[in-house]
């Protein structure tokens, strides 16, 4: 399998979870100082021009919580996902959440121009940031986060998933220690080889 990412984004989520997993691949090397991701060859991988893209002999996914599953389930003797099907259902649910609320809220920070133009709605955009993220991890410190690991004593792949959004808390104005279980998760998850060995790319 071949990875397209690019260092400091969501991509590190998909990352971990083949270290995770022990899987063989190929990470390649998405240069956003270049705008690689919207070039016309990286397009046709992903012609939404994000990464991550994981590209395998069944064919190619985008988007981290499809990605996550498909790694979990081609390994399912590791129980990288839960297996009892609420459970599972549970685990996208939260995945889920990630990606379409709290990714989307921090991307107003920096992508603002994907909603407006207008100066003036750009700054509001970049200013709410702080608190529509501090109120997204409030959701998971209260409401999701069951620990050690976000479901519990299982490890799953949600796991880097939180991690990676927790990443963009100090940048977001957020500081992390206001959510205690959030930071022990986060610096519990600082430990874990697969992670150090993701974040080295
Ligand atoms: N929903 C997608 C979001 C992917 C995404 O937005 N990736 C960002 C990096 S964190 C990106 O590629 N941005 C490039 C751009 O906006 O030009 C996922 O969860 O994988």
């Amino acid at each position: 399998m071949e990875l397209f990412y690019a260092p400091g984004t969501v991509a590190l989520a998909s990352l971990i979870a083949l270290h995770e997993a022990e899987l063989p691949f190929t990470a390649t090397l998405v240069d956003f100082e270049t705008t690689q991701q919207r070039s016309a060859d990286y397009l046709k991988t992903n012609p939404k021009g994000r990464v991550p893209a994981l590209v395998s002999d069944a064919g190619i996914l985008t988007e981290t919580p499809a990605i996550l599953a498909y790694i979990a389930a081609l390994v399912p003797e590791r129980d990288l996902a839960p297996r009892d099907p609420f459970a599972f259902a549970k685990w996208q649910e939260f995945n889920s959440y990630l990606a379409s609320t709290v990714h989307v809220n921090h991307a107003h920070r920096k992508r603002g121009h994907r909603w407006a133009t207008q100066p003036s709605s750009l700054e509001d955009m970049a200013a709410h940031v702080k608190t529509t993220m501090f109120e997204s991890f409030a959701l998971i410190e209260d409401h999701y986060l069951q620990g050690p690991w976000v479901m519990g004593e299982q490890y799953t792949l949600a796991d880097g998933y939180l991690f990676k959004t927790a990443s963009w808390l100090k940048g977001d104005g957020v500081d992390i220690t206001t959510l205690p279980r959030v930071a022990t998760h986060y610096e519990s998850m600082k430990q874990r080889p697969a992670v150090q060995k993701a974040l080295s790319y």
